[in-house]
């Protein structure tokens, strides 16, 4: 389950299997014939024509190919490596590992099937060592389906058309439930690293503050190819603490335990300290009677999180979190990981002087999460369920474990102060309450130091929306009574009592709402009243903390209209400038802990009408240049940060 990122050290090396891959798609209407086939048996290239195809990228928006970019199913990769024999001479194990690959994926070397996985958005790893030749040439190959399913997380439809009149045989189209494409291909870097026989396995860190001091608590854990099992017996551990410079801090022994960093440099978000994102390295060696030792160096961020029923703290100081929704997505690259859009983000997120955004929605790449430990960037770390339905058990334990392996790859990282379990779930059905109560619960065994939440977005339970209407009613229906007492009196109700069953699970609410754009369209003037009637009864209900996940409106750069109209960047502007009016109201009630735009830039979607180029919510477009949107949030988010109330 991912394990550590791979990381070079002393005992450690790490080679890069990124560029240029040969690949192949499989024909649509024949899915199985690359396994039918055995096109992993054999470079690509001997079982037919191949492409070069870029790693890491989505592969559909790359060439000028139609069908590439449209494609539904089997997709092929393949590239030949070489390692070097000193690998073998000292007995090294190896490990390849893949940052991600959409969606479902079989890895192969050398023809042997390694390992499935299915989610595109967590590491996949497997040890090689014994599938690898030496002194010549090795083959990787791997087939990547982007199907999206009922059971699959997100889940998806496959449409079939058997109307011979109208669509030629076998035609059939995906759909799916949320707007963002459905980019395929390996996303994120490809290593192969190595490890002596005994090996660190797993760090599990977790920190606390004590007066001036900090207090870092750690477990190591540890694996041995060569014997077998068990001989935990004979192997030590030994951890060296070394500050940001790289100096030694101090010293502890044993694969478990707690270190004491006197008058420490605690981990600060963006802007509420001189010196956000302090990070310390432990420096973690397993040894064993063999002499095998084993190095890894692992970032430790020193803070503590809290929360109660109306706020949220970071090293025991109230948080205001102001941020975005973001996407992995660019051009050409569509969520290929690459460092200068990496670069790029973070500058433009530190320019508007936003403290943290919403992995929205699925967990984001290793290398962007580094760069939020490192910057000081808060993240809410969101699962890929958006927009489930069906709350079956099947589905349910396949979330869980995909909650599992997030908790697994992000568990020490000072920058994820909440986990989401999903985006949108249509929790207006019953069974979402223990649905999500498991899930949740779950998520909070995984990893019991942070907030769970849910991003949520049908309406809230509306006994409250009926009670405004039950002094009108009690006053009618009692009129009715005194005017004739002998008879019952009812009034037939058009519609069943909407419920939501998540929130109920949840430590902190976060909502989606889009008043006067998806509702009440162009009436920019009942935003104010509307949000704050929500939100206060959304904390009303449940007595948690409450926050806005996602408000927006689209806008074409460019396009200007005063009064504003829908779609100008006028209107976008004044829709925001209206929220901020009622998200400072609800902060002064004292329960309200955050705000984040929908969204931080324009991002590709599957083709319609609703949608002109893509959702055009960024504040920013896809190109990363900056609408009026973005100077209006940047305005504000500098003045919430010098606010000293909410810092
Ligand atoms: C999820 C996000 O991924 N929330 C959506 C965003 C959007 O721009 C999407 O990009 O559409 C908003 C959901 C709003 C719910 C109200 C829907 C009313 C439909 C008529």
């Amino acid at each position: 389950w991912g394990g550590l990122y791979p990381r070079e050290s002393a005992s450690r090396e790490v080679k890069s299997l990124d560029g240029l891959w040969n690949f192949r798609l499989s024909p649509l209407l024949d899915a199985e014939k690359g396994f039918r086939e055995e096109w992993y048996a054999q470079p690509l290239s001997k079982s037919g024509p191949v492409i070069s195809m870029a790693v890491p990228s989505s592969y559909n928006d790359i060439t000028q190919d139609k069908d590439l970019r449209d494609h539904i199913g089997w997709a092929w990769y393949d590239r030949l490596f070489y390692v070097p024999t000193r690998w073998q001479t000292d007995k090294q194990r190896v490990v390849l590992r893949l940052g991600s690959a959409h969606y479902n994926s079989i890895i192969y070397v050398n023809g042997h099937s390694l390992t499935s996985h299915e989610g595109g958005h967590l590491p996949i790893m497997a040890d090689i060592t014994t599938k690898l030749v030496y002194g010549k040439e090795n083959l990787v190959t791997v087939a990547i389906n982007n199907t999206l399913t009922p059971e699959t997380i997100p889940q998806g439809t496959i449409v079939e058309h058997n109307d011979p009149s109208r669509y030629p045989p076998g035609y059939f189209a995906q759909s799916y439930n949320f707007d963002f494409t459905n980019y395929a291909g390996i996303h994120r870097p490809v290593y192969i690293y190595t490890t002596p026989q005994t090996f660190i396995e797993d760090i599990l860190i977790t920190t606390d503050i004590n007066g001036a001091n900090g207090v870092i608590t750690y477990n190591v854990t540890h694996g041995n190819t060569m014997i077998g099992p068990s001989r935990s017996g004979e192997v030590g551990c030994s951890m060296k603490l070394l500050d940001i410079e790289g100096d030694h801090v101090t010293s502890a022994m044993g694969c478990q335990g707690t270190i004491v960093v006197t008058n420490a440099s605690l981990w600060w978000p963006y802007l509420m300290s001189e010196n956000p994102g302090y990070m310390y390295t432990l420096l973690v060696a397993v040894s064993d009677a063999e002499g095998n030792l084993d190095l890894y160096p692992h970032k430790v961020g020193i803070r503590t999180l809290g929360w109660n029923s109306t706020t949220l703290t970071i090293n025991s100081k109230p948080l205001y979190l102001r941020g975005c929704g973001k996407h992995e997505d660019a051009d050409i690259r569509g969520k290929g990981v690459d460092y200068a859009l990496i670069v790029k983000d973070f500058s433009l997120l530190k320019w508007l002087g936003a403290n943290s955004f919403r992995t929205s929605h699925y967990p984001y790449a290793e290398e962007i999460m580094d760069m939020a430990d490192k910057e000081g960037i808060m993240i809410i770390d969101e699962s890929p369920a958006v927009g489930l339905s069906g709350f079956d058990e099947a589905l349910m334990n396949k979330h869980i474990s995909v909650m599992q392996e997030l908790v697994q790859r992000d568990k020490n990282r000072p920058s994820v102060i909440m986990w989401s379990v999903g985006n949108e779930p249509k929790s207006n059905q019953a069974p979402a309450l223990n649905y999500f109560s498991e899930v949740v619960n779950s998520t909070k065994a995984f990893d019991p130091t942070r907030p769970v939440t849910c991003v949520l977005a049908v309406d809230k339970h509306s006994d409250l929306a009926v009670c405004k209407f039950v002094v009108f009613f009690s006053k009618v229906v009692s009129a009715t009574k005194s005017a004739d007492p002998s008879r019952p009196v009812t009034c037939v109700l058009n519609k069943p009592k909407e419920k939501e069953y998540a929130a109920s699970s949840l430590d902190v609410i976060l909502v989606n709402r889009y008043y006067s754009w998806y509702g009440d369209t162009g009436h920019l003037e009942v935003i104010k009243m509307q949000t704050i009637t929500e939100f206060s009864e959304w904390h009303l209900l449940h007595n948690k903390p409450v926050m806005i996940s996602e408000y927006g409106a689209g806008s074409l750069p460019g396009y200007h209209m005063d009064p504003a109209w829908t779609w100008s960047e006028e209107y976008q502007a004044e829709l925001m400038i209206r929220n901020f009016e009622a998200f400072d109201e609800l902060r002064s009630k004292g329960y309200f802990v955050g705000e984040m735009i929908w969204n931080f830039a324009d991002f590709s979607t599957p083709q319609g009408h609703t949608r002109p180029g893509g959702n055009r919510k960024g504040i920013f477009t896809r190109s990363r240049q900056p609408k009026m949107a973005a100077h209006v949030l940047r305005y504000r988010y500098h003045n919430l940060a010098n606010d000293t109330l909410t810092n």
